[in-house]
Order: C-alpha cells, then structure tokens, then sequence
C-alpha cells in the first residue's frame, strides 16, 4: 500500500516536473518588448530624435535562415519602438555591408535587402489575420503592405548610414488589423529582416536573399502564415523623467 501511495507521488511529481520545463520552454523562448508611450512624434527623416531615448534598443537574434552570413557587419538589425493612440513608430539600425540600391525585380520582394513587421490578434498555426508591413531598401516610393496593398498613411524613411542603413517608421494603428491598443496590452508581434549581397541581376538568374533573421525564435520565414511561436509587443505607459 505505502509503495503504491509512493509511486503515485513520483508520477505525480514527474509530470508536475515536466509541465513546468514545457511551459518554462514554451513562454521564456518568446522574446517581450515593452513599448513605451510617447507624448512627442518623432520626426520621420532615419536620424535619431531625443524621443527615441526613452526607447530600449533590442536585437534580432532569434533565428537565421540561410548558410551566407559573414558576421555582424555583414547583416545586423537592432530596433527601437514607442507608441502613441494613434500610430506606432520603429527605429531600426542595421548594419550590412553591400545594400542593393535596385532592387532585383525578377524575385519576390521579400528575398531583397527588407524589413518585415508582423502584428495579429491571437497567435495561430495556421493565421489568416496577420498584419504584414514590409519595408525596402532603396525603394522609397513603393511599400508593402500586407502583401500587395500599399497605404499613403504609412510614413517611413530609410537613409544610408557608413556601416549600412537606418529605417525610421510610423503606422496608424487602423492599418492593424484586430488591435486595440491601450496601455497594458500585449499584441503577438514579430520581425524579420533579410539580407541580399547580390548585385548582378541582368542575366535572368535567380538571386535573392543569403539570410533572414528573426526576433523570435522558431519563426524565421513562417510568420507569414503562422504565429503560433512568435514574440510580444507590450504597451506601456509615458516614462517618467
Ligand atoms: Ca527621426
Ligand atoms: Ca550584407
Ligand atoms: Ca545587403
């Protein structure tokens, strides 16, 4: 009798054990960002404003695709974001060393120098309500935008920088689909950001991008349609001074 009480107790204990290691893999693999409120709307020129400081600087580190990455001069993304009620800006900082000022149109534009942005509602496997924001380099006058649609309400501005480029951004929360956003809310959030080295586009041959990375772990190259791995974006209040 007592050996059965024990063993029970071990089976009971093994599977507490393990719910905790999968939930502790599950939630601490998803990278967070807090996004600070800001009362000021930064200037959309790529320089840095002094409303900028108030924002963390994050990295993407989360996963890479692609065997040709050289180091961190060769591609580096590192990110800023703030908030208001009515849009939400990024500051990206990337390093890479060959930017592909024409962009080579005979591939999708995804496989060129961009940066991607991902919002949704509720992380899914299968997701047909993200929000997909895609931005590119040397390609001032055109924007993705959920793929195909393009908005004149999206500001952004990319300018070249010695060691690669900046990318300063705003979005009108009513281009997201499915958020509400207040203080306190956290909406599952991705980026990804690729790397193209490769200039010669004119004998038809299929160059596109050496890698992508993402912020989220497990998600690089698939947030397109799934969300069910990536990150959070939290929305927090104006920061004391
Ligand atoms: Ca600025
Ligand atoms: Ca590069
Ligand atoms: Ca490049």
């Amino acid at each position: 009798m007592i050996n059965r009480i024990l063993k029970k107790n071990r089976l009971v204990g093994i599977m507490v054990v393990l719910s905790l290691a999968l939930i502790f893999q599950c939630c601490s693999s998803n990278p967070h960002y807090m996004s600070v409120k800001t009362n000021k709307v930064p200037i959309m020129d790529g320089l840095i404003d002094e409303v900028w400081n108030s924002a963390k600087i994050d990295t993407l580190k989360g996963e890479m695709c692609g065997a040709e990455w050289d180091g961190p001069k060769d591609f580096s993304v590192f990110f800023r974001c703030l908030w208001d009620d009515k849009n939400i800006y990024f500051f990206f900082n990337v390093l890479d060393d060959k930017k592909i000022k024409n962009f080579n149109p005979i591939v999708p534009w995804f496989e060129n120098d961009v940066i991607e942005l991902f919002f949704s509602p509720a992380r899914k496997i299968k997701d047909e309500n993200i929000s997909h924001f895609g931005f590119l380099y040397g390609v001032d006058s055109m924007l993705v935008v959920n793929n195909n649609r393009s908005s004149k309400d999206i500001k952004y501005k990319i300018i070249d920088t010695n060691s690669g480029y900046n990318l300063e951004l705003m979005i009108p929360w009513k281009e997201i689909a499915g958020i509400n956003p207040h203080e306190g809310i956290s909406i599952p959030f991705n980026i990804e950001a690729s790397d193209c080295d490769k200039t010669d586009t004119t004998k038809g041959i299929y160059y596109g991008r050496d890698i992508s990375i993402s912020w989220s772990p497990k998600s690089c190259r698939r947030t397109w349609q799934q969300t069910i791995n990536i990150g959070s974006l939290h929305l927090v209040g104006l920061k004391e001074n």
